[in-house]
């Protein structure tokens, strides 16, 4: 959203002579709180979460700028190997397309245990690549020593620059965790200016802000037959009309999404819109409508019109 939401440098700070810069891929399984983090590291909603697995399926930035260096975050969908769909095999392309051309990665993992996909994923980072560890999720810990046998299997894994216990939800030593990647970040100019807090427009924020409400109102099943289109986005005065297309699979799930009455639909909608105005700092019109379109999570020309 590029130069629409402000945010302030930190003014007063002297620039240190030299700058630094990078792209910092943030990777893991699914549901580890890849995306609470980056938005927590960001300081604004900016990615989608919920406690679904796979909640992200598209690669974002966010660009976090402060004096003497820019940070920029790449949100990734988690790593799966649980179904095999077109839309999972173009979700774990991202991942590891993600990787190419970043300086650093950070790779999430819930503190509570480590798993196979875990170490799966450790062994996808390539080699030479600095990667910093962020142990999520301590705040569910009531007992933080039950944290030391993760990280010493952690550490046995492959090098890496430092291994940070963090709670993204609670923000609990999320600046340590910055701090030792901004380490590792390279000498180099700003890549976005100062004012920038991603690469992705107002009509994909809109559509991953339904697609978000959809994840977290609904069962296991629909959300994942389901995808969000823009089909318009207007600017009218100070307020921002957008109308969206909701497509499911069958007219069952059509059904479970509107709810008795469209009151599961109205509930998405209030939702959605109340996060858009605090994002974009203006009053929103948002109209959805929601379609049967069968198998379009493994129908190539779908995917494709749907940006995946
Ligand atoms: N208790 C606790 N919950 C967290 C923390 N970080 C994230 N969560 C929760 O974990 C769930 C998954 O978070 P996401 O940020 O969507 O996870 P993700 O890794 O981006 O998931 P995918 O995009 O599906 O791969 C959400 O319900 C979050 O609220 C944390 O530090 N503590
Ligand atoms: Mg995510």
């Amino acid at each position: 959203m590029r130069g629409d939401c402000k945010r302030l440098a930190g003014m007063s700070e002297a620039h240190p002579a030299t700058h630094r810069s990078g792209h910092v891929a943030i990777v893991g399984r699914p549901s580890v709180g890849k995306s609470t983090l980056v938005n927590r590291l960001v300081g604004q909603k900016l990615t989608i979460t919920s406690s679904k697995p796979q909640t992200t399926r598209y690669r974002i930035v966010g660009i976090l700028t402060e004096p003497g260096r820019q940070f920029v975050f790449v949100d990734t969908p988690g790593f799966q190997t649980l179904h095999r769909s077109r839309l999972n095999e173009r979700m774990n392309r991202t991942v590891v397309d993600s990787l190419a051309g970043v300086d650093v990665a950070v790779l999430v993992v819930d503190g509570r245990r480590l798993t196979q996909v875990d170490r799966n994923v450790a062994a996808l980072l390539p080699a030479g690549l600095p990667v910093v560890v962020a142990v999520n999720k301590v705040d569910t810990l009531a007992d933080k020593k039950a944290l030391l046998p993760v990280m010493a299997e952690i550490a046995s894994l492959r090098e890496f620059a430092a291994i940070v216990p963090v709670s993204a939800e609670k923000g609990t030593q999320v600046d340590a965790l910055k701090e030792e990647v901004g380490k590792l970040l390279p000498e180099a100019p700003a890549m976005y200016g100062a004012d920038e807090l991603t690469d992705r427009d107002e009509r994909f924020l809109a559509a991953e802000f339904v697609r978000e409400k959809i994840f977290r109102m609904l069962g296991d099943e629909v959300p994942y037959a389901t995808a969000v289109g823009i089909d318009r986005f207007e600017h009218d005065g100070p307020v921002r009309r957008i109308f969206a297309s909701v497509y499911v699979d069958k007219a069952s799930q059509r059904a479970i999404l509107l709810g008795a009455g469209g009151e599961r639909m109205k509930a998405i909608g209030a939702a959605a819109r109340r996060d858009l105005e605090t994002l974009f700092g203006g009053p929103v019109y948002l109209e959805i409508w929601v379609r049967v379109k069968k198998g379009w999570a493994d129908n190539e020309a779908a995917l494709r019109r749907l940006g995946l």
